[in-house]
Protein backbone atom coordinates (compact mmCIF):
# COMPACT_ATOMS: atom_id res chain seq x y z
CA UNK A 1 0.00 0.00 0.00
CA UNK A 2 1.07 3.40 -0.94
CA UNK A 3 1.85 5.74 2.05
CA UNK A 4 0.96 8.96 2.44
CA UNK A 5 4.30 10.80 4.66
CA UNK A 6 7.45 9.89 2.03
CA UNK A 7 9.94 7.34 3.48
CA UNK A 8 13.54 8.59 3.80
CA UNK A 9 16.76 5.88 3.42
CA UNK A 10 19.50 8.18 4.83
CA UNK A 11 23.02 6.16 3.53
CA UNK A 12 25.98 7.47 5.21
CA UNK A 13 29.89 5.69 3.97
CA UNK A 14 32.96 6.61 6.47
CA UNK A 15 36.28 8.41 5.26
CA UNK A 16 35.68 9.03 2.17
CA UNK A 17 37.02 12.44 -0.17
CA UNK A 18 34.99 14.31 -2.35
CA UNK A 19 36.06 13.46 -5.30
CA UNK A 20 36.20 9.75 -5.31
CA UNK A 21 32.37 8.83 -6.66
CA UNK A 22 31.97 8.71 -10.16
CA UNK A 23 29.16 11.85 -10.14
CA UNK A 24 32.04 13.78 -8.04
CA UNK A 25 35.28 13.82 -10.91
CA UNK A 26 36.64 10.26 -9.88
CA UNK A 27 37.75 7.16 -10.77
CA UNK A 28 35.50 4.58 -9.29
CA UNK A 29 32.88 2.95 -10.67
CA UNK A 30 29.81 3.97 -8.80
CA UNK A 31 26.66 3.58 -11.17
CA UNK A 32 23.91 3.58 -8.89
CA UNK A 33 24.98 6.46 -6.79
CA UNK A 34 25.77 8.30 -10.45
CA UNK A 35 21.84 6.97 -10.88
CA UNK A 36 20.58 9.02 -8.55
CA UNK A 37 22.70 11.79 -9.04
CA UNK A 38 21.02 12.09 -12.46
CA UNK A 39 18.02 11.88 -11.10
CA UNK A 40 18.19 14.32 -8.00
CA UNK A 41 20.29 17.04 -6.97
CA UNK A 42 24.03 17.03 -6.27
CA UNK A 43 25.12 19.62 -3.91
CA UNK A 44 28.75 21.11 -3.89
CA UNK A 45 29.16 22.44 -0.49
CA UNK A 46 28.44 20.55 2.23
CA UNK A 47 29.73 19.69 5.13
CA UNK A 48 30.35 17.14 7.89
CA UNK A 49 32.46 17.15 11.04
CA UNK A 50 35.59 15.98 10.43
CA UNK A 51 35.63 12.56 12.17
CA UNK A 52 33.43 9.70 12.75
CA UNK A 53 31.76 9.87 16.12
CA UNK A 54 31.02 13.43 16.15
CA UNK A 55 29.86 13.34 12.59
CA UNK A 56 27.17 10.60 13.43
CA UNK A 57 26.12 12.65 16.74
CA UNK A 58 25.42 15.64 14.75
CA UNK A 59 23.74 14.09 11.94
CA UNK A 60 21.53 12.25 13.93
CA UNK A 61 20.45 14.74 16.13
CA UNK A 62 20.51 17.61 14.69
CA UNK A 63 23.09 19.37 17.17
CA UNK A 64 26.64 20.42 17.34
CA UNK A 65 28.67 17.20 18.50
CA UNK A 66 29.82 18.98 22.25
CA UNK A 67 26.09 19.31 23.02
CA UNK A 68 24.97 15.51 22.68
CA UNK A 69 28.19 14.03 24.68
CA UNK A 70 30.28 12.98 22.04
CA UNK A 71 33.07 16.03 21.63
CA UNK A 72 35.43 13.92 20.21
CA UNK A 73 35.44 9.90 20.00
CA UNK A 74 33.25 7.38 22.13
CA UNK A 75 35.91 6.88 25.23
CA UNK A 76 33.96 7.61 28.43
CA UNK A 77 36.74 8.93 30.59
CA UNK A 78 36.05 12.76 28.55
CA UNK A 79 34.67 15.61 30.79
CA UNK A 80 31.04 16.85 30.21
CA UNK A 81 30.44 17.31 26.33
CA UNK A 82 32.56 14.27 25.70
CA UNK A 83 31.48 11.22 27.57
CA UNK A 84 31.47 9.30 24.63
CA UNK A 85 27.83 8.69 24.80
CA UNK A 86 24.64 10.63 23.49
CA UNK A 87 23.37 12.58 26.58
CA UNK A 88 19.69 13.15 27.72
CA UNK A 89 19.74 16.50 26.06
CA UNK A 90 19.42 15.90 22.33
CA UNK A 91 16.70 13.34 20.87
CA UNK A 92 17.81 11.57 17.81
CA UNK A 93 15.68 11.50 14.12
CA UNK A 94 14.47 7.85 14.86
CA UNK A 95 12.78 9.05 17.98
CA UNK A 96 10.94 11.72 16.85
CA UNK A 97 10.29 10.03 13.69
CA UNK A 98 9.19 6.72 15.95
CA UNK A 99 6.84 8.94 17.94
CA UNK A 100 5.38 10.29 14.70
CA UNK A 101 4.04 7.15 12.77
CA UNK A 102 7.47 5.90 10.86
CA UNK A 103 8.88 2.56 11.35
CA UNK A 104 12.96 2.88 12.40
CA UNK A 105 15.52 0.56 10.74
CA UNK A 106 19.15 0.58 10.75
CA UNK A 107 22.05 -1.12 9.04
CA UNK A 108 25.66 -0.63 9.72
CA UNK A 109 28.01 1.32 11.71
CA UNK A 110 26.72 3.29 15.22
CA UNK A 111 29.86 4.51 16.59
CA UNK A 112 27.91 6.98 19.16
CA UNK A 113 27.85 4.70 22.66
CA UNK A 114 31.05 3.83 24.62
CA UNK A 115 29.65 0.58 26.02
CA UNK A 116 30.94 -1.99 23.20
CA UNK A 117 29.58 -5.11 24.74
CA UNK A 118 26.68 -4.40 26.99
CA UNK A 119 23.14 -2.67 25.68
CA UNK A 120 22.72 0.93 27.32
CA UNK A 121 20.98 4.04 26.78
CA UNK A 122 23.02 4.89 24.06
CA UNK A 123 22.28 2.05 21.98
CA UNK A 124 20.47 1.82 18.89
CA UNK A 125 17.29 0.26 20.05
CA UNK A 126 17.37 2.82 22.97
CA UNK A 127 17.82 5.59 20.43
CA UNK A 128 14.79 5.19 18.54
CA UNK A 129 15.32 2.61 15.85
CA UNK A 130 12.82 -0.85 15.87
CA UNK A 131 15.36 -3.00 14.41
CA UNK A 132 19.33 -2.66 14.26
CA UNK A 133 22.11 -4.91 12.72
CA UNK A 134 25.39 -3.70 12.79
CA UNK A 135 28.57 -2.49 15.07
CA UNK A 136 29.17 -0.62 17.99
CA UNK A 137 32.71 -0.23 17.49
CA UNK A 138 33.84 2.20 14.25
CA UNK A 139 36.08 0.53 12.68
CA UNK A 140 37.49 -3.34 12.20
CA UNK A 141 37.69 -6.39 10.06
CA UNK A 142 35.21 -6.23 6.80
CA UNK A 143 35.64 -10.29 7.12
CA UNK A 144 35.05 -10.34 11.20
CA UNK A 145 34.27 -7.21 12.43
CA UNK A 146 34.04 -6.49 16.21
CA UNK A 147 31.19 -5.90 18.35
CA UNK A 148 28.77 -7.29 15.63
CA UNK A 149 25.24 -6.56 16.79
CA UNK A 150 21.55 -7.69 16.21
CA UNK A 151 19.27 -5.59 18.34
CA UNK A 152 20.77 -5.85 21.35
CA UNK A 153 22.60 -8.92 21.13
CA UNK A 154 26.13 -9.89 20.19
CA UNK A 155 26.27 -11.23 16.79
CA UNK A 156 29.81 -11.61 15.90
CA UNK A 157 28.86 -15.67 15.28
CA UNK A 158 26.94 -14.14 11.87
CA UNK A 159 30.28 -13.36 10.41
CA UNK A 160 31.26 -17.25 10.42
CA UNK A 161 29.33 -17.51 7.93
CA UNK A 162 30.48 -18.51 4.55
CA UNK A 163 31.13 -15.34 2.42
CA UNK A 164 30.49 -13.01 4.88
CA UNK A 165 31.56 -9.20 3.82
CA UNK A 166 30.33 -6.77 6.35
CA UNK A 167 29.47 -4.35 3.10
CA UNK A 168 27.48 -7.17 1.55
CA UNK A 169 25.53 -7.51 5.07
CA UNK A 170 25.28 -4.03 5.64
CA UNK A 171 23.65 -4.02 2.19
CA UNK A 172 21.79 -7.14 2.59
CA UNK A 173 20.45 -6.23 5.88
CA UNK A 174 18.95 -2.94 4.70
CA UNK A 175 17.48 -4.40 1.48
CA UNK A 176 15.67 -7.30 4.27
CA UNK A 177 14.48 -4.31 5.67
CA UNK A 178 12.30 -2.48 2.78
CA UNK A 179 10.99 -5.89 1.87
CA UNK A 180 9.78 -6.46 5.58
CA UNK A 181 8.46 -3.80 5.83
CA UNK A 182 6.32 -3.87 2.81
CA UNK A 183 4.81 -7.18 3.92
CA UNK A 184 4.33 -6.17 7.18
CA UNK A 185 4.23 -2.55 7.93
CA UNK A 186 2.89 -1.14 4.34
CA UNK A 187 0.32 1.10 5.78
CA UNK A 188 3.46 3.00 7.46
CA UNK A 189 5.85 5.26 6.32
CA UNK A 190 9.79 3.77 7.09
CA UNK A 191 12.76 5.54 8.12
CA UNK A 192 16.39 3.74 7.16
CA UNK A 193 19.95 4.59 8.33
CA UNK A 194 22.43 2.73 6.26
CA UNK A 195 25.98 3.35 7.62
CA UNK A 196 28.42 1.67 6.06
CA UNK A 197 32.12 1.46 7.07
CA UNK A 198 33.68 1.35 3.68
CA UNK A 199 36.06 2.93 2.61
CA UNK A 200 37.67 3.47 6.33
CA UNK A 201 40.72 1.22 6.92
CA UNK A 202 41.39 -1.80 6.76
CA UNK A 203 42.00 -2.01 3.41
CA UNK A 204 39.47 -5.27 2.75
CA UNK A 205 37.87 -6.16 -0.49
CA UNK A 206 36.68 -8.93 -2.62
CA UNK A 207 39.54 -9.57 -5.58
CA UNK A 208 37.10 -9.70 -8.02
CA UNK A 209 36.33 -6.34 -7.28
CA UNK A 210 40.44 -4.87 -7.18
CA UNK A 211 40.93 -6.80 -10.40
CA UNK A 212 38.50 -4.28 -11.91
CA UNK A 213 40.68 -1.00 -10.97
CA UNK A 214 43.83 -3.00 -11.94
CA UNK A 215 45.78 -0.18 -13.36
CA UNK A 216 43.02 2.08 -13.19
CA UNK A 217 45.26 4.45 -11.13
CA UNK A 218 48.65 3.60 -13.35
CA UNK A 219 48.79 7.60 -14.31
CA UNK A 220 49.55 8.01 -10.47
CA UNK A 221 48.56 10.65 -8.46
CA UNK A 222 49.62 13.88 -9.55
CA UNK A 223 48.08 13.37 -13.26
CA UNK A 224 44.83 12.08 -11.37
CA UNK A 225 44.77 15.02 -9.68
CA UNK A 226 44.53 16.89 -12.39
CA UNK A 227 42.19 14.74 -14.10
CA UNK A 228 39.36 15.12 -11.80
CA UNK A 229 39.67 18.68 -11.40
CA UNK A 230 38.35 19.23 -14.99
CA UNK A 231 35.39 16.38 -14.64
CA UNK A 232 34.61 18.58 -11.24
CA UNK A 233 34.85 21.80 -13.58
CA UNK A 234 33.20 20.32 -16.28
CA UNK A 235 30.40 19.36 -14.24
CA UNK A 236 29.68 22.46 -13.03
CA UNK A 237 30.06 21.09 -9.33
CA UNK A 238 33.37 23.33 -8.90
CA UNK A 239 34.26 27.18 -10.65
CA UNK A 240 36.83 27.74 -13.38
CA UNK A 241 38.74 30.53 -10.82
CA UNK A 242 39.13 27.43 -8.33
CA UNK A 243 42.78 26.76 -8.36
CA UNK A 244 44.22 23.00 -7.32
CA UNK A 245 45.99 22.87 -4.29
CA UNK A 246 49.34 21.53 -4.36
CA UNK A 247 50.56 17.90 -3.82
CA UNK A 248 50.46 17.75 -0.19
CA UNK A 249 54.17 18.65 0.79
CA UNK A 250 54.94 15.62 3.24
CA UNK A 251 54.28 13.62 -0.43
CA UNK A 252 56.71 13.02 -3.51
CA UNK A 253 55.62 13.46 -6.82
CA UNK A 254 54.41 10.29 -8.65
CA UNK A 255 57.34 10.29 -11.29
CA UNK A 256 59.61 10.02 -7.86
CA UNK A 257 57.58 7.48 -5.99
CA UNK A 258 57.32 4.96 -9.03
CA UNK A 259 60.96 4.38 -9.56
CA UNK A 260 60.85 2.27 -6.58
CA UNK A 261 59.02 -1.04 -8.05
CA UNK A 262 57.72 -2.55 -5.02
CA UNK A 263 56.73 0.19 -3.68
CA UNK A 264 54.71 1.12 -6.80
CA UNK A 265 52.71 -2.25 -7.15
CA UNK A 266 52.05 -1.69 -3.29
CA UNK A 267 50.53 1.56 -3.16
CA UNK A 268 48.74 1.35 -6.66
CA UNK A 269 47.57 -2.09 -5.07
CA UNK A 270 46.13 -0.08 -2.02
CA UNK A 271 44.21 2.70 -4.62
CA UNK A 272 43.04 0.17 -6.27
CA UNK A 273 41.36 -1.92 -2.80
CA UNK A 274 40.13 1.11 -1.55
CA UNK A 275 38.40 2.08 -5.04
CA UNK A 276 36.95 -1.78 -4.76
CA UNK A 277 35.64 -1.09 -1.19
CA UNK A 278 33.70 2.41 -2.55
CA UNK A 279 32.61 -0.12 -6.13
CA UNK A 280 31.09 -2.73 -3.36
CA UNK A 281 29.28 -0.08 -1.16
CA UNK A 282 27.57 1.01 -4.53
CA UNK A 283 26.66 -2.66 -5.93
CA UNK A 284 24.50 -2.56 -2.32
CA UNK A 285 23.05 0.83 -3.34
CA UNK A 286 21.94 -0.75 -6.74
CA UNK A 287 20.32 -3.44 -4.51
CA UNK A 288 18.89 -1.25 -1.93
CA UNK A 289 17.35 0.86 -4.96
CA UNK A 290 16.24 -2.43 -6.37
CA UNK A 291 13.96 -3.02 -3.44
CA UNK A 292 12.55 0.37 -3.29
CA UNK A 293 11.61 -0.50 -6.73
CA UNK A 294 10.32 -3.74 -5.74
CA UNK A 295 7.92 -2.68 -3.92
CA UNK A 296 6.52 0.80 -5.41
CA UNK A 297 8.38 2.69 -2.95
CA UNK A 298 11.30 4.53 -5.02
CA UNK A 299 9.03 7.09 -6.04
CA UNK A 300 8.14 8.68 -2.29
CA UNK A 301 11.06 7.80 -0.88
CA UNK A 302 13.80 10.33 -0.44
CA UNK A 303 17.82 9.06 -0.36
CA UNK A 304 20.25 10.96 0.98
CA UNK A 305 23.59 10.05 0.25
CA UNK A 306 26.70 11.25 1.97
CA UNK A 307 30.63 10.55 3.79
CA UNK A 308 31.28 11.37 7.00
CA UNK A 309 34.40 13.02 6.84
CA UNK A 310 36.91 13.72 4.09
CA UNK A 311 39.58 11.65 3.20
CA UNK A 312 42.13 10.20 5.80
CA UNK A 313 46.01 10.06 5.60
CA UNK A 314 46.09 7.67 8.99
CA UNK A 315 48.69 4.69 8.67
CA UNK A 316 48.58 2.06 10.52
CA UNK A 317 49.38 1.39 13.03
CA UNK A 318 50.49 4.96 14.22
CA UNK A 319 50.81 6.26 17.70
CA UNK A 320 49.50 2.28 19.25
CA UNK A 321 50.18 -1.01 19.67
CA UNK A 322 48.72 -4.26 18.33
CA UNK A 323 47.46 -4.89 21.46
CA UNK A 324 45.56 -1.68 21.44
CA UNK A 325 44.52 -2.17 18.38
CA UNK A 326 42.03 -5.63 19.15
CA UNK A 327 42.12 -5.64 23.07
CA UNK A 328 41.48 -2.47 24.21
CA UNK A 329 39.94 -0.15 21.19
CA UNK A 330 38.20 -3.18 19.94
CA UNK A 331 39.01 -2.39 15.88
CA UNK A 332 41.06 -5.45 14.98
CA UNK A 333 41.54 -9.28 15.33
CA UNK A 334 44.99 -10.86 15.80
CA UNK A 335 43.38 -13.76 13.92
CA UNK A 336 41.44 -14.62 10.93
CA UNK A 337 38.59 -16.77 11.34
CA UNK A 338 40.47 -19.93 10.20
CA UNK A 339 43.46 -18.68 12.74
CA UNK A 340 45.66 -17.20 10.62
CA UNK A 341 47.71 -14.42 12.28
CA UNK A 342 46.74 -11.02 11.13
CA UNK A 343 49.38 -8.96 9.67
CA UNK A 344 49.23 -5.06 10.31
CA UNK A 345 50.98 -2.35 9.05
CA UNK A 346 51.77 -0.52 5.78
CA UNK A 347 53.96 -3.18 4.49
CA UNK A 348 55.13 -2.92 1.33
CA UNK A 349 56.01 -6.09 0.96
CA UNK A 350 52.06 -7.36 1.68
CA UNK A 351 49.60 -6.90 -0.50
CA UNK A 352 46.02 -5.39 1.41
CA UNK A 353 42.86 -7.20 0.55
CA UNK A 354 42.63 -10.33 2.08
CA UNK A 355 41.73 -11.10 5.96
CA UNK A 356 44.81 -11.91 7.19
CA UNK A 357 46.31 -7.76 6.19
CA UNK A 358 45.25 -4.59 8.35
CA UNK A 359 46.32 -1.64 6.16
CA UNK A 360 45.76 1.69 5.19
CA UNK A 361 45.98 3.82 1.43
CA UNK A 362 47.94 6.84 3.04
CA UNK A 363 48.23 10.36 2.89
CA UNK A 364 49.08 10.40 -1.05
CA UNK A 365 46.09 8.80 -2.30
CA UNK A 366 43.80 10.76 0.59
CA UNK A 367 45.49 13.91 -1.16
CA UNK A 368 43.80 12.58 -4.73
CA UNK A 369 40.44 11.66 -2.86
CA UNK A 370 40.26 15.01 -1.36
CA UNK A 371 41.16 17.02 -5.06
CA UNK A 372 40.84 19.91 -5.28
CA UNK A 373 41.22 20.36 -1.52
CA UNK A 374 44.02 20.95 1.38
CA UNK A 375 44.22 18.28 4.60
CA UNK A 376 42.20 15.34 5.57
CA UNK A 377 40.04 13.96 8.29
CA UNK A 378 40.45 15.75 11.60
CA UNK A 379 40.87 19.29 10.21
CA UNK A 380 38.23 21.84 9.14
CA UNK A 381 39.86 23.11 6.46
CA UNK A 382 37.63 21.65 3.35
CA UNK A 383 39.61 18.33 2.95
CA UNK A 384 38.52 17.37 5.90
CA UNK A 385 34.96 18.48 5.95
CA UNK A 386 33.49 18.66 2.77
CA UNK A 387 31.24 15.85 0.79
CA UNK A 388 29.35 14.43 -1.78
CA UNK A 389 25.34 15.10 -0.56
CA UNK A 390 22.94 13.26 -3.65
CA UNK A 391 19.54 13.70 -2.66
CA UNK A 392 17.07 11.64 -5.02
CA UNK A 393 13.42 12.36 -4.26
CA UNK A 394 11.23 11.86 -7.91
CA UNK A 395 8.13 12.77 -5.96
CA UNK A 396 9.66 16.18 -5.34
CA UNK A 397 12.43 16.82 -7.09
CA UNK A 398 12.19 18.50 -10.54
CA UNK A 399 15.41 19.68 -11.13
CA UNK A 400 16.87 16.27 -12.53
CA UNK A 401 20.90 16.26 -12.36
CA UNK A 402 20.81 19.58 -11.11
CA UNK A 403 23.57 21.12 -8.87
CA UNK A 404 23.12 22.87 -5.62
CA UNK A 405 25.72 25.48 -4.27
CA UNK A 406 23.63 26.75 -1.30
CA UNK A 407 26.32 25.66 1.22
CA UNK A 408 24.92 23.08 4.22
CA UNK A 409 25.94 20.46 7.06
CA UNK A 410 25.11 18.16 9.31
CA UNK A 411 22.53 19.71 11.47
CA UNK A 412 20.70 20.67 8.45
CA UNK A 413 20.18 16.77 7.98
CA UNK A 414 17.70 16.52 11.10
CA UNK A 415 16.20 19.55 10.03
CA UNK A 416 15.39 18.56 6.39
CA UNK A 417 14.19 14.79 7.10
CA UNK A 418 11.50 16.64 9.81
CA UNK A 419 10.53 18.72 7.70
CA UNK A 420 10.18 15.92 4.70
CA UNK A 421 8.41 14.17 7.44
CA UNK A 422 6.09 16.94 8.53
CA UNK A 423 6.62 16.34 11.65
CA UNK A 424 8.18 19.48 14.13
CA UNK A 425 11.67 19.06 15.91
CA UNK A 426 10.01 18.81 20.02
CA UNK A 427 11.26 21.13 22.64
CA UNK A 428 11.23 17.99 25.00
CA UNK A 429 11.21 14.61 24.32
CA UNK A 430 9.57 11.35 26.88
CA UNK A 431 9.79 14.38 29.50
CA UNK A 432 13.01 15.75 29.26
CA UNK A 433 13.94 18.64 28.02
CA UNK A 434 16.00 18.67 24.44
CA UNK A 435 18.17 21.63 23.04
CA UNK A 436 16.79 23.49 20.38
CA UNK A 437 17.31 22.52 17.03
CA UNK A 438 20.78 23.91 15.23
CA UNK A 439 20.57 22.73 11.56
CA UNK A 440 17.96 24.44 8.91
CA UNK A 441 15.81 22.40 6.86
CA UNK A 442 17.30 22.25 3.28
CA UNK A 443 14.05 21.69 1.45
CA UNK A 444 13.23 25.28 0.17
CA UNK A 445 16.90 24.58 -1.91
CA UNK A 446 15.43 21.18 -3.47
CA UNK A 447 13.45 23.92 -5.27
CA UNK A 448 16.09 26.47 -6.05
CA UNK A 449 19.31 26.97 -5.28
CA UNK A 450 20.72 29.64 -2.46
CA UNK A 451 19.10 31.83 -0.13
CA UNK A 452 20.83 33.19 3.03
CA UNK A 453 21.63 31.19 6.24
CA UNK A 454 23.21 31.60 9.55
CA UNK A 455 27.03 30.88 10.35
CA UNK A 456 28.04 27.74 10.07
CA UNK A 457 30.69 26.52 13.19
CA UNK A 458 32.79 23.55 13.68
CA UNK A 459 35.33 22.40 16.10
CA UNK A 460 37.13 19.24 16.40
CA UNK A 461 40.45 18.48 18.44
CA UNK A 462 41.04 22.43 18.76
CA UNK A 463 40.92 22.71 14.69
CA UNK A 464 38.04 25.43 14.04
CA UNK A 465 35.91 27.16 11.77
CA UNK A 466 33.14 29.72 10.83
CA UNK A 467 31.28 29.83 7.97
CA UNK A 468 29.62 33.23 7.00
CA UNK A 469 28.23 33.92 3.46
CA UNK A 470 31.71 33.51 1.30
CA UNK A 471 33.90 34.24 4.49
CA UNK A 472 35.41 31.36 6.48
CA UNK A 473 37.50 31.72 9.26
CA UNK A 474 39.60 28.85 9.74
CA UNK A 475 42.27 27.25 12.69
CA UNK A 476 44.48 24.37 12.25
CA UNK A 477 46.00 23.44 15.83
CA UNK A 478 47.85 25.16 17.14
CA UNK A 479 48.48 27.84 14.30
CA UNK A 480 46.60 31.14 14.07
CA UNK A 481 43.21 31.58 12.18
CA UNK A 482 43.51 31.83 8.47
CA UNK A 483 40.51 33.88 6.48
CA UNK A 484 39.90 32.94 2.94
CA UNK A 485 36.96 34.96 0.46
CA UNK A 486 35.62 31.03 -0.35
CA UNK A 487 33.35 32.88 -3.67
CA UNK A 488 37.14 33.38 -4.99
CA UNK A 489 39.11 30.60 -3.45
CA UNK A 490 37.40 27.23 -2.14
CA UNK A 491 40.58 25.73 -2.44
CA UNK A 492 41.52 28.27 0.40
CA UNK A 493 44.95 28.79 -1.02
CA UNK A 494 45.00 33.03 -0.46
CA UNK A 495 44.85 33.75 3.00
CA UNK A 496 43.65 37.31 3.67
CA UNK A 497 43.73 37.36 7.74
CA UNK A 498 46.21 39.96 7.49
CA UNK A 499 43.97 41.86 4.85
CA UNK A 500 41.39 42.01 6.98
CA UNK A 501 42.33 42.04 10.47
CA UNK A 502 38.58 43.51 11.37
CA UNK A 503 36.80 41.01 10.03
CA UNK A 504 38.85 38.39 11.28
CA UNK A 505 38.41 39.87 14.67
CA UNK A 506 34.33 39.35 14.26
CA UNK A 507 34.14 36.36 12.71
CA UNK A 508 36.80 34.99 16.02
CA UNK A 509 34.11 36.95 18.64
CA UNK A 510 31.31 34.76 17.18
CA UNK A 511 33.26 31.79 17.17
CA UNK A 512 34.27 31.98 20.57
CA UNK A 513 30.41 32.59 21.73
CA UNK A 514 29.47 29.49 19.58
CA UNK A 515 32.18 27.47 21.23
CA UNK A 516 30.97 28.77 25.04
CA UNK A 517 27.35 28.12 24.38
CA UNK A 518 28.18 24.23 23.09
CA UNK A 519 30.73 23.43 25.56
CA UNK A 520 33.66 23.04 23.56
CA UNK A 521 36.29 22.66 25.62
CA UNK A 522 39.56 24.32 24.59
CA UNK A 523 42.10 21.52 23.14
CA UNK A 524 45.14 21.87 25.93
CA UNK A 525 42.57 21.03 28.54
CA UNK A 526 41.34 18.19 26.61
CA UNK A 527 44.83 17.03 26.44
CA UNK A 528 45.86 16.84 29.82
CA UNK A 529 42.27 15.30 30.39
CA UNK A 530 42.05 12.27 28.01
CA UNK A 531 46.08 12.08 28.79
CA UNK A 532 45.56 12.00 32.87
CA UNK A 533 42.65 9.17 32.11
CA UNK A 534 45.41 7.06 29.52
CA UNK A 535 43.20 7.25 26.67
CA UNK A 536 45.07 5.97 23.74
CA UNK A 537 46.43 9.56 22.19
CA UNK A 538 46.97 8.74 18.05
CA UNK A 539 43.42 8.05 17.53
CA UNK A 540 41.55 11.16 19.18
CA UNK A 541 44.47 13.71 18.26
CA UNK A 542 45.85 13.96 15.38
CA UNK A 543 48.85 16.28 15.03
CA UNK A 544 50.53 18.12 12.01
CA1 LIG B 1 34.81 8.36 9.42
Amino acid sequence: MKTAKPNVVLILNDDMGFSDIGCYGGEVETPHLDRLAANGLRFSQFYNTARCSPSRASMLTGLHPHQTGVGILTYDSGPEGYAGNLNQRCVTIPQVLKANGYRTYMSGKWHVASSLTKPTDTWPLQRGFDEFFGTIIGAGSFYDPNTLTRGNANAEHEARAEGFFYTDAISDQAVAYIDQHASKHGDQPFFEYVAYTAPHWPLHAHEADIAKYKGRFDAGWDALREARLEKLLASGILKDSWKLTERDPSQPPWTQAQADEQFRAWTLRCMEVYAAQIDRMDQGIGRIIAALERTGQLDNTVVIFLADNGACAEDIPEGVTIDELVNKLMIARSTTRSGEPVHFGNDTGRMPGPENTYQSYGTAWANLSNTPFRLYKHWIHEGGISTPLIVHWPNRITDKGGIRHAPGYLPDIMATVLDIAGTPYPSSFEGRAVDPLEGRSLLPVFGQDGGARPPMFWEHEGNAAVRIGQWKLVKRYPLDWELYDLEADRTELNDLAAKHPAKVADMAAQYDAWAARCGVIARDRIVALMSSQGVTRAFWEKDE
